[in-house]
């Protein structure tokens, strides 16, 4: 990999990424050897767009997110090729010299996170993972002080506009569920606070005690599109606190829901707790993900939706902006 220019097996890659002869090796042939406990819904109906088939998908997102705050989706409108091609990319940046991983910018949001950078859990060491990390892309200028070449960037982007129409698609079945108006959430989406992340937790000899891929955490907006490659780790709290499993399973995505629309729907919701354990498989081969935050921009007000209200179950949160919410949770887990 070093021997050769960056940039060129990006293009490579990206060239390739489009041809349907080309896999991701393993990924497709996976079998699945574990029965997860979290429902498998199929978004073709919602997608083919009649009354039917959309409420059925609604009513499944809205149960999934309500009795565990995840699911996987699919049929969920992404090319397989697509997906593969964006897991090579990541993998070509992580891999690469360290002069292609372009700083992280705070103003931005932007930029690679180095391996051990960061504690999702801080009453534990920090995880063992690499991150690359893009906010708002399409208002993020070009250019090489953003990006490690313009290949990786055309890409991105592309990528980006993709996962966030997914993410778009699953908050209008939660439109339909919660009897909202149609594009109440992508107006209050428009991409300030939507995050791509793509995550490289590379092979490990020793893990410290108490050190994961990811610690416990939750997500702090309203839903977190997650692709995850074969090797597993990925772990969620149930109702008992018990940690099972969401295994990789091949053609699908993981939603979940966050704290926000915890919030927002009164609780309706579920933001469950998930981590990234290191499995042998990773320990010895490294694992990817690629996460897609979807938060509301930051002057929305959030502000209990009416069909979460009964007279049972009264609203138990005031209005608050989403910015001055997720603040708020960030300094909780500062003070952790
Ligand atoms: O890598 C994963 O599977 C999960 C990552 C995650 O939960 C996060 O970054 O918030």
């Amino acid at each position: 990999m070093q021997a050769r220019d960056s940039s060129s097996i990006v293009n490579e890659i990206f060239l390739r990424a489009f041809s349907s002869q080309f896999h991701y090796p393993g990924y497709p042939s996976l079998i699945m050897s574990a029965l997860s406990a979290i429902p498998i819904i199929d978004m073709s109906p919602y997608l083919e767009g009649t009354k039917e088939g959309r409420q059925k998908v609604a009513n499944g997102i809205f149960d999934a997110a309500h009795e565990i705050g995840f699911t996987y989706l699919k049929n969920f409108g992404m090319s397989q090729d697509m997906l593969e091609a964006a897991f090579t990319i990541a993998h070509s940046l992580f891999t690469s010299d360290e002069k292609y991983k372009v700083p992280f910018s705070v103003e931005y949001n932007h930029g690679y996170g180095k391996m051990e950078g960061e504690a999702l859990d801080p009453t534990k060491p920090a995880d063992l993972k690499e991150t690359f990390t893009s906010r708002n892309l399409l208002r993020l200028p070009s250019g090489e002080e953003h990006w490690p070449n313009p290949q990786f960037e055309a890409f991105m982007r592309v990528f980006y506009k993709r996962v966030c129409d997914i993410a778009s698609n699953v908050m209008g079945a939660f439109e339909i569920a919660l009897d909202l108006e149609p594009g109440y959430f992508d107006t209050r989406h428009t991409g300030l606070t939507q995050t791509l992340r793509l995550l490289h937790y590379p092979p490990v000899e020793n893990v410290s005690e108490g050190q994961l891929g990811a610690g416990a955490h939750t997500d702090y907006g309203t839903l977190t599109v997650l692709f995850q490659d074969e090797r597993g780790g990925l772990q969620v709290q149930n109702l008992k606190d018990e940690w099972i499993d969401a295994p990789p399973i091949p053609g699908t995505v993981v939603i979940n829901t966050g704290d926000l629309i915890a919030r927002w729907s009164n609780d309706f919701f579920k933001s469950t707790p998930h981590r990234v354990v290191p499995r042998p498989a990773a320990m010895i081969h490294g694992r990817q993900s690629i996460a897609f935050f979807s938060d509301p921009d930051p002057d929305v007000i959030i502000e209990t939706f009416p069909s979460c209200v009964t007279e049972e179950n009264p609203a138990k949160y005031g209005p608050i902006t989403a910015g001055e919410h997720i603040q708020q949770r960030i300094l909780a887990t500062q003070k952790k």
